[in-house]
């Protein structure tokens, strides 16, 4: 990238008389000392060698961007400190080429990246640097924790098996695909269980992605040529059609066509065989449905162009992992360019994490201020803001890892195809909601892969991963698909009423977490006790999301029994003034798929039996005020009608009055 670099040995023989100082003034006072311990973000254990990052005052912004001007006679402070150390340059760590003014307002001019000789003690470095007043903050570029990205390929094996014919599209692998639609066929998993999924296939009839939506997956390289891909990338068209080696879009960025590769500091996006993690988490979210190979994305489309949009934001490449700064560069490249989800499977080692004091006096780190740059950015008409998604880690822990645990994003916790916990997933502290990450299982001593999660691999095939890693991007992917929703009806919600219906739309995830869990995985046993209230909210739900968004309640019903609705549960405040009426309507299409059986209303009670696990709506009329309908001359109330989701799912359960219990997840 173009980004003016500030080359201090310009102004070293200026400038060769200055007085020296001290790097380490020895004598310091303990209250000194303090305040400068203070100012550090993080510790120097797995700092990327020779690269620190300062955050300094506004006035030193002002002089360290005249630095080259022709009247500058002074060097800074933070200059000298720089020419002792023997610094090659100091650089902004944001791009203020693009957004410049909202990022000032931000403070995000004020992160400098300070490139030094490899073999300097950094520590030192940043003891002297933070014992200056006009520096505020002082952070190590740790790098990231590369995550696995071992795969298992695709064997050929697909399962012919009843789930093809309620399978919408023609993709030829998404019969392996239980994460979409869990039938509970055994060769998938040991205990698998019904209806363990996303349950997106009744939401794909209302929509499939719209290509407007951009989703940045920030990874490794996502492999753009890939045939189930290539269609769904975000493209830069103005560099598409531009001149190689020029930033023809004038974004910052020269040759970014797919995305940013940060991790090796050009515009090519790379990828290798063996490093597929980002295109494996592509695939899941918007690898092209219905084209007739491969796999189905979440919002990959109908088959018609019309999925939504992979922006490659690439952190990683081979044994290359980005530190702190090009991450927040990564973070701030998604939201200059469009994107409106950040896909986030990563974190930081868990000794990495920012210090508790800086999690309490709120203080941001550098790739804190890019994520909170992304969520105030709106590139969705749908959406005031930017809905940031992470992993919560493998790790096993009851802690998200770093920076997934911060309340501003969404924490991903991975379940597998029994509907419990897998053994890897993090969960309890910082923990947000529940998605499918799949898990291994052992047939004596051979491993089976069929729980795991199905998706694109780098070498244009397909493979099976597990992991929190793919639990996330299911969220992404869902959330991608609610955007669309949204956008289709002219819908506008804040980042936070976005979140919270996310959060809202799930399946109650404790009534199955007692016991224990033989775990097929390492053969070791989960104590599920352990994970109660502890997963997030619940199973994300993509159906009840979008019927979260369109403002419909959704009432869950147990499979083959005979259940008891009240309607008035869901009127709100209103329900002492709403009279419901023994009139409904429910499409044939909607009987069909529920397969509803003996259906009538009793006074304002509605009693029906679904024979078959599916979704669809009942709209129910009303009387707003009053006990009757008012007409003509005639007082009365207003007539008014309600529709209502019907959500049959063989893990709903009902209480002894019949009434359904599943409280988690209504509206
Ligand atoms: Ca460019
Ligand atoms: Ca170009
Ligand atoms: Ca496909």
């Amino acid at each position: 990238m173009n980004k003016t670099k500030i080359f201090l040995f310009a102004l070293v023989t200026l400038l060769a008389a200055s007085c020296m100082r001290d790097t380490i003034d020895q004598g310091a006072l303990s209250a000194e000392e303090a305040m400068v311990a203070r100012k550090f973000i993080n510790t120097v254990d797995s700092a990327v060698p020779g690269e620190l990052i300062i955050y300094v005052d506004k006035a030193s912004v002002a002089m360290l961007e005249g630095v080259g001007e022709a009247t500058r006679v002074a060097m800074t402070d933070i200059e000298q400190i720089a020419d002792e150390v023997g610094a090659y340059s100091i650089e902004p760590v944001f791009n203020l080429k693009v957004n410049a003014e909202r990022k000032r307002a931000l403070g995000m001019d004020r992160w400098y990246a300070v490139s030094l000789p490899e073999n300097v003690d950094l520590e030192s470095v940043a003891r002297s640097f933070a014992s200056l007043e006009s520096v505020e903050r002082v952070e190590f570029n740790m790098a990231i924790e590369k995550p696995s990205s071992e795969a298992i390929p695709f064997d050929g094996n697909i399962f012919s098996s009843t789930r093809a014919s309620v399978m919408p599209f023609n993709d030829e692998r998404i019969e392996m695909q239980w994460s979409l639609n869990n039938t509970a066929e055994a060769h998938f998993y040991p205990t698998v269980k019904a209806g363990e999924d996303i349950n997106v296939l009744p939401a794909w009839e209302l929509t499939t992605g719209r290509p407007d939506i951009i989703v940045a997956v920030v990874d490794s390289g996502v492999c753009y040529t890939h045939p189930d891909l290539k269609d769904n990338m975000w493209v830069n068209e103005a560099e598409l059609n531009g001149a190689d080696g020029v930033d023809d879009d004038g974004n910052g960025y020269v040759d970014d066509i797919y995305g940013y590769n940060f991790a090796d500091n050009m515009g090519r996006i790379m990828w290798s065989a063996k490093d597929s993690h980002g295109t494996h988490v592509a695939g899941i979210i918007g690898a092209t449905s219905n084209n007739g190979i491969g796999i189905a994305g979440i919002a990959g489309g109908s088959g018609n162009g019309d999925g939504v949009r992979i922006m490659s934001s690439q952190i990683m490449s081979g044994s290359n992992t980005a530190g702190v700064k090009s991450i927040g560069e990564a973070i701030e490249y998604a939201a200059d360019n469009g994107a409106s989800i950040l896909q986030c499977s990563w974190g930081f080692k868990p000794g990495d994490y920012p210090s508790d004091v800086m999690f309490e006096s709120g203080s941001a780190s550098a790739e804190y201020q890019a994520l909170q740059y992304f969520i105030s950015t709106s590139n969705c008409p749908a959406m005031d803001g930017g809905l940031v998604v992470f992993a919560a880690g493998n790790e096993g822990m009851p802690l998200a890892g770093y920076p997934a645990a911060y309340n501003d994003y969404l924490s991903v916790t991975a379940f597998a195809p029994d509907g419990l916990p897998t053994y890897y997933t993090c969960y309890d502290k910082g923990c947000n909601i529940s998605a499918p990450g799949g898990e291994y299982y052992f047939v004596g001593n051979s491993m089976r892969e069929y729980g795991c999660i199905l998706s694109t691999l780098a070498n244009g095939d397909y493979g099976y991963m597990q992991g929190t890693s793919q639990a996330c991007p299911h969220v992404s992917g869902i959330a991608a698909l609610g955007l669309s929703y949204a956008l289709d009806n002219g819908l506008n919600f804040t980042l936070a009423e976005f979140k919270s219906k996310l959060l809202t739309s799930v399946n109650n995830f404790d009534s199955v977490l007692v016991g224990t869990k033989e775990n097929v995985g390492t053969g070791g046993t989960l104590n599920l006790n352990n994970y109660r209230g502890k997963m997030g909210t619940g199973k994300v739900d993509t159906y009840r999301f979008l019927m979260s968004l369109r403002g419909t309640a959704c009432i869950p019903v147990a499979v083959g029994q005979e259940v008891i609705i009240d309607f008035n549960k869901y009127m709100g405040d209103g329900e002492t003034s709403i009279k419901v009426l023994s009139k409904y309507t429910i499409s044939d299409e909607t009987r069909a798929t529920l397969g509803i059986e003996g259906e009538r209303m009793i006074g304002d009670k509605f009693i029906i039996t679904c024979t078959k696990p599916g979704c669809g709506t009942i709209t129910v009329s009303m009387v707003a005020g009053g006990t009757a309908v008012g007409g003509g001359q005639l007082v009365g109330g207003m007539a008014i009608e309600k529709e209502f989701a019907l959500v049959a799912r063989e893990g709903n359960t009902v209480g002894d009055s019949g009434m359904v219990e599943d409280a988690a997840g209504w509206l």
